[in-house]
């Protein structure tokens, strides 16, 4: 299997934790987002969307999203329960971080920490910053009551959760707000087999 991405984005590294947290191994081929690689047409012909992470196995099929990737990669462990409900419960959480989470918190990271804050984009930040909170404010309530979002194990969805959860200070979100998150996010860090992300 070849894992194309860039190791900045919390939607490659999403692949890589899950990757390492059940022991698979991949090739991994960098596609540097800065240099305009996602666009170039040799990546484009594996998708036409030009955004990573992508996985291509080795029978050459080719997926995108990164949700849908960690959810194939960890399918027969308790990472990704083989039970309809819990798998809902996880993707129910996965499109809340697609929607409502990764647009705001990724986003404001990549023009605080990429882009040093450029003018043009500064009213924008301003814009999203108050809603990565509610996303923050979401997460930290449930979060309460257990220990992880589906409940007393590690799911794929805290893997979607955890990536740009993490870094959210990079983009300027203050999480000492967040007891809950800051103790979920010391939980995943000592899952065994967990791995940094490499930036
Ligand atoms: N919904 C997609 C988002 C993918 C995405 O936005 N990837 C960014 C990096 S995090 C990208 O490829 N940006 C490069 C570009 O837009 O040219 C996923 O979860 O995989």
């Amino acid at each position: 299997m070849i894992l194309y991405g860039d190791a900045r984005s919390g939607n490659c590294y999403k692949c890589q934790l899950i990757s390492a947290l059940i022991g698979i191994e991949y090739q991994w081929q960098d596609i540097d987002i800065m240099m305009g690689d996602t666009q170039k047409p040799d990546f484009m012909s594996k998708n036409p969307l030009g955004k990573i992470p992508i996985l291509e196995l080795d029978d050459g099929k080719i997926l995108s999203e990164s949700n849908a990737i960690i959810n194939y990669l960890a399918q027969g462990t308790s990472l990704y329960p083989a039970d309809p409900w819990q798998q809902a419960l996880i993707q129910q959480w996965q499109f809340f971080e697609q929607y409502s989470h990764e647009p705001y918190i990724a986003v404001a990271r990549f023009i605080q920490l990429y882009q040093g804050m450029p003018d043009e984009r500064l009213e924008e930040y301003q814009r999203i910053v108050p809603r990565g909170y509610q996303a923050l404010d979401h997460l930290e309530n449930a979060l309460s009551n257990a220990l992880f979002v589906c409940g007393d194990t590690i799911t794929t969805a805290d893997v979607s959760l955890f990536a740009y959860t993490h870094v959210a200070h990079e983009g300027g979100f203050d999480l000492s707000r967040y007891p809950n998150i800051l103790q979920w996010i010391k939980r995943i860090k000592a899952t065994p087999s967990f791995i940094p992300m490499h930036v």
